[in-house]
């Protein structure tokens, strides 16, 4: 069945029920100097390009790749549309490898006609913090499809990561593969619920009318907690050992550090938005919430082009109820214009979702390991980790 997946170290379906097996590496590392020296084989026509990010007219050839080839909904009716400076800000945290962003080319017009990235992460399993890579952004044109292009991609991010000396990697999807570590499923909350319904992204409930509606999603104007406030780069040494104590009770998390903290929740325009909450009495920041922006595009609709949707990041409470904290930012959200908020059912979001009125969606989300066990399939809530 998974003629590819079968030959790598990931978890195998077969093995699911196997207790004796151990956690931890499923191949050892080997000495850099045995990690295969030249590129994969592609297909005659098509030949490797590492992608410079920092580039105006590189970022636009992958953007438009993306946008164009990239994820959409079960029903084709939504494509995710990462913006250009979404992929330049997810592709460059501190210690970024350019090799590991990597194209593929038609040879005879330089067309980009398929994309893998990878960056390094630490990530903490259980007690094991291991250098990873993050692999995303994994796309072939839509042309190009099911001629096993994707397996040597991945055959060739894997060796770049490789000659790093890095031999575990995290990644997402929406399919299932062998085998997932944990399966989370999204769930919405409605923003703009007219223009919602409008692109078909959700329906008017039964016995509900258009003005009931626009009732039951309606929010303040402000954020309610006193001392929420926009992030600033002073509050970075906080806000990460806030994260980092939160981190600690889940099985798989990031190790973030202050640089981490800077460079992924610092507030960038259009890109990440984070708030924390400032005590008015002593000044200490005791809560933080953050969320991206992945706008989607709407496929074949006359009149709406985008969907401007915001997800959940990471988010910590110690004073602010969680619910509240994440009130505030359906309020802020709401006011900077973006039509849904998403969320995962990951850490502690159980908790705020259905109080919060999100409803269930349609997608799920399934998190792998390349090259590290678990020996049991992990609950949604004892997952730490938000890839973009
Ligand atoms: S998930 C988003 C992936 N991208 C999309 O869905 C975009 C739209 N689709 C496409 O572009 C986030 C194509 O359909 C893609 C597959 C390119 C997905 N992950 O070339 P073939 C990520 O980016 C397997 C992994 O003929 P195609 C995470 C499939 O099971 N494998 O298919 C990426 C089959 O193998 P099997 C996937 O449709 C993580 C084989 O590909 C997959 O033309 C990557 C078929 O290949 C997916 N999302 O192209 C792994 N989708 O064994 C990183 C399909 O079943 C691993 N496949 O026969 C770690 C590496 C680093 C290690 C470091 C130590
Ligand atoms: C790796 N970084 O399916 C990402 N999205 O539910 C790659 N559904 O938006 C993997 N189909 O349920 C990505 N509306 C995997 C996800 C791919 C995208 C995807 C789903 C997630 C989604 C929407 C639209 C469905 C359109 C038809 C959906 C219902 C919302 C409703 C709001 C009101 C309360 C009930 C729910």
């Amino acid at each position: 069945r998974h003629k590819f997946w079968e030959t790598q170290p990931v978890g195998q379906f077969k093995d699911l029920n196997d207790t004796s097996m151990p956690e931890g590496p499923i191949e050892p590392p080997t000495a850099i100097s045995e990690v295969k020296q030249e590129p994969y084989n592609l297909p005659n026509l098509y030949e490797w390009v590492t992608c410079d990010m920092n580039s105006e007219d590189t970022c636009a050839e992958v953007y438009n790749l993306l946008s164009n080839n990239y994820v959409e909904d079960d029903e084709n009716m939504f494509r995710f549309n990462y913006s250009k400076e979404f992929l330049r800000w997810a592709l460059h945290p501190p210690g970024y490898y350019k090799t590991w962003h990597i194209g593929v080319c038609v040879k005879s017009s330089k067309k980009l006609v398929a994309f893998i990235t990878g960056i390094p992460a630490r990530i903490r399993v259980r007690s094991d913090v291991v250098s990873m890579a993050e692999v995303n952004f994994l796309c072939v044109h839509k042309k190009l499809r099911s001629k096993r292009l994707a397996p040597v991609m991945i055959k060739e991010v894997t060796r770049r990561v490789h000659l790093e000396n890095i031999w575990q990697a995290a990644y997402t999807a929406g399919v299932v593969l062998p085998t997932p570590i944990t399966s989370c499923q999204y769930w919405h909350r409605s923003l703009n619920p007219k223009k919602l319904i409008d692109v078909g992204f959700s329906r008017l409930g039964p016995r509900m009318t258009m003005s009931r509606t626009l009732k039951l999603y309606k929010l303040p104007d402000l954020p309610v907690t006193p001392g929420f406030r926009k992030m600033e780069l002073r509050d970075v040494p906080a806000v990460t050992r806030l994260l980092r104590a939160y981190l600690m009770q889940f099985v798989v998390a990031p190790d973030l550090d202050e640089l981490d903290v800077e460079h992924w929740v610092l507030p960038k325009e259009g890109v990440v938005d984070s708030y924390v909450v400032e005590s008015p009495e002593n000044h200490t920041i005791t809560d933080f919430c953050s969320f991206y922006t992945l706008p989607s595009s709407i496929l074949g609709h006359p009149t709406h082009s985008i969907l401007k949707a915001a997800y959940s990041y990471y988010n910590v409470s110690t004073k602010t109820p969680l619910v509240q904290l994440m009130n505030d930012a359906l309020i802020v959200a709401k006011q900077k214009g973006f039509d849904v908020f998403n969320a995962l059912d990951v850490m502690h979001n159980e908790s705020f979702l259905k109080e919060l009125k999100y409803g269930p969606g349609d997608g799920k989300l399934h998190y792998y390991l390349y090259n590290y066990r678990i020996k049991n399939i992990l609950r949604p809530s004892e997952l730490g980790l938000v890839l973009l």
